[in-house]
């Protein structure tokens, strides 16, 4: 039976970003995802298929098998508590930082005993425990700009590209937590099981990576 694989990658900014590399590696998807429902894409190989899912849940999904490949933002793999994955390449790409954030008139550095909504609970915990710092963390699911705003917060942990965001709405990024890009990861089991076209497909993006980089 000829080695099939299926790439797991999030709408959006990363599959934007993701498409020059899958395409240096030789795969277009069929379908646009921007126009398409479908949450399968075929692609121009038989053997090899895109499924298109919420960021946060690809790790999930390559650490069950159910995907082969993903391609994850480092925030989300920070986050993740599953080992069935390798973590194989920084493909540079949807970057931004990890940042404790909050109002204009916030002192820097004074997190210690504060409230901290953020959807990256686990990050934010660690970092504030190698600070030494006390924080009471608040887990929410979007728009964490919002929760200083409305009391519910002192601070956030986001990811901050621009900082137009934060800026809109009063906020500034006060202490930088961790440089954030998108990394390729691998099921443990498919890098075993059908390593020659992993090995193949991690060679290539990793040359696009190199060369769009240079
Ligand atoms: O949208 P959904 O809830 O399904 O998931 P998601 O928001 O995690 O997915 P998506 O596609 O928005 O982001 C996927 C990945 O892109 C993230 O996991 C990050 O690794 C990466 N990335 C890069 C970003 C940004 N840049 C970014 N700017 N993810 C989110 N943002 C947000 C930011 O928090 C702010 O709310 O985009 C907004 C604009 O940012 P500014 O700073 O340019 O204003
Ligand atoms: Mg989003």
């Amino acid at each position: 039976m000829k080695t099939s694989l299926t790439i797991a990658v999030s709408k959006g900014r990363i599959f934007k970003d993701a498409l020059p590399l899958l395409e240096g590696a030789g795969i277009v998807p069929i379908d646009d995802p921007e126009t398409s429902r479908k949450l399968i894409l075929d692609t121009n190989r038989d053997d090899v298929k895109l499924v298109l899912i919420r960021a946060s849940d690809v790790p999930t999904y390559v650490d069950y098998g159910a995907a082969d490949i993903g391609i994850a933002g480092k925030d989300v793999l920070m986050e993740y508590e599953g080992d069935g994955i390798y973590e194989l390449l920084d493909l540079k790409i949807a970057q931004c930082k990890l940042m404790v954030a909050g109002p204009i008139n916030a002192t820097e550095g004074s997190a210690n005993g504060l409230r901290v909504a953020t959807k990256y609970v686990n990050s934010a915990r660690r970092y504030f425990a190698n600070q030494g710092k006390q924080a009471e963390l608040i887990k929410l699911y979007g728009s964490m700009e919002l929760a200083p705003l409305v009391g519910l917060a002192d601070r956030i942990v986001d990811v901050v590209d621009t900082g137009n965001t934060l800026k809109a709405n009063g906020l500034v990024p006060l202490e930088h937590i961790a440089d954030i890009s998108s990394r390729l990861i691998v099921n443990k089991a498919s890098m075993k099981m059908k390593h020659a076209m992993v090995k193949r497909f991690i060679d290539s993006v990793a040359q696009t990576v190199a060369q769009r980089n240079s």
